[in-house]
């Protein structure tokens, strides 16, 4: 990868013009030894996949998808962390190649215009309760026109160039976010989430907003608070108790 500045993020790059899934092949590198900041692009994903089994709509000529083998000394319990991390990352990115201004949804999506401009999914691979090797998967839409979005996901779906009005350098794009990547990784694992926490708060979407959760079977409603030094959500209740939301489906509702 040519003008790469970083010092691990990308160096061992692998590059597809299409694959299935960029999380599966990164996944099949990790397992034969890959070494952390391996890195798998693809042009195009026939295969590309979201959380619980959801598809990741990944047309060619349009997207960065991207995988990346990360390798942290760190209890499983804080593999979460990294998706959160990634997004904040991204929107760093964003914001010095576009000046577009994203905010997050907790866990998983970076929005513009309240869409889904990317989406993450790491998948975590642990041995006796601590992380072996993690998989950052991320599916961001630069290019691409609203056609290019089938049209079940045209109303939750935008891209850079959509919302700037003009074509993005894909390249500069994958450069700076492996830049901000490998600086906002480094911080997490010498000083864990509290050293990132400030800078997602300040795009986070829906903070003080009526929220509905759904964790599981479960379903009850309350008040975007914050986020604490681990990760987790805090929701207010209505009764004016606060919770800790660790997993589980976040959808703003309006007042
Ligand atoms: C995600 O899932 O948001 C995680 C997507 C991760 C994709 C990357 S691409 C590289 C790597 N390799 C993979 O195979 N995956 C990763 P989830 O929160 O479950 O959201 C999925 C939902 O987003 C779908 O059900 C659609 O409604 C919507 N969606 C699908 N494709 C989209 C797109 N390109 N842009 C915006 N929304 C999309």
């Amino acid at each position: 990868l040519p003008r790469l500045t970083t010092k691990r993020l990308g160096q061992n790059y692998h590059f597809f013009a299409s694959l299935p899934s960029t999380n599966r092949t990164a996944k099949e590198l990790a397992r034969q030894g890959a070494p952390e900041g391996t890195l798998v692009v693809a042009e195009e994903q026939t295969a590309g996949r979201g959380r619980l089994g959801r598809a990741w709509v990944s047309p060619r000529n349009c997207g960065i998808y991207l995988s990346l083998v990360l390798r942290p000394a760190v209890p499983l319990g804080m593999a979460a962390q990294v998706t959160l991390l990634t997004s904040v990352s991204y929107c760093r990115a964003i914001e010095q190649v576009t000046g577009l201004k994203p905010m997050i949804k907790w866990p998983n999506d970076v929005l513009l215009s309240g869409k889904k401009i990317c989406g993450i999914l790491t998948e975590v691979h642990a041995e006796m309760e601590a992380v072996n090797y993690l998989i950052v998967g991320i599916g961001m839409n630069v290019n691409h026109q609203g056609a290019d979005f089938p049209e079940e996901v045209r109303p939750v779906a935008t891209s850079l160039a959509l919302e700037a009005g003009k074509t993005v350098d894909s390249t500069q794009l994958l450069l700076a976010f492996l830049a901000c990547l490998e600086a906002d990784y480094d911080r997490w694992l010498s000083d864990g989430f509290g050293s990132i926490r400030e800078q997602w708060l300040a795009r986070a979407a829906g903070l003080g907003r009526p929220v509905q959760i759904v964790a599981g079977q479960r379903q009850w409603q309350g008040r975007l608070a914050s986020i604490d030094e681990e990760g987790a959500l805090l929701v207010t209740d209505t009764d004016g108790a606060t919770h800790r939301v660790y997993s589980g489906e976040v959808s703003i509702r309006p007042e």
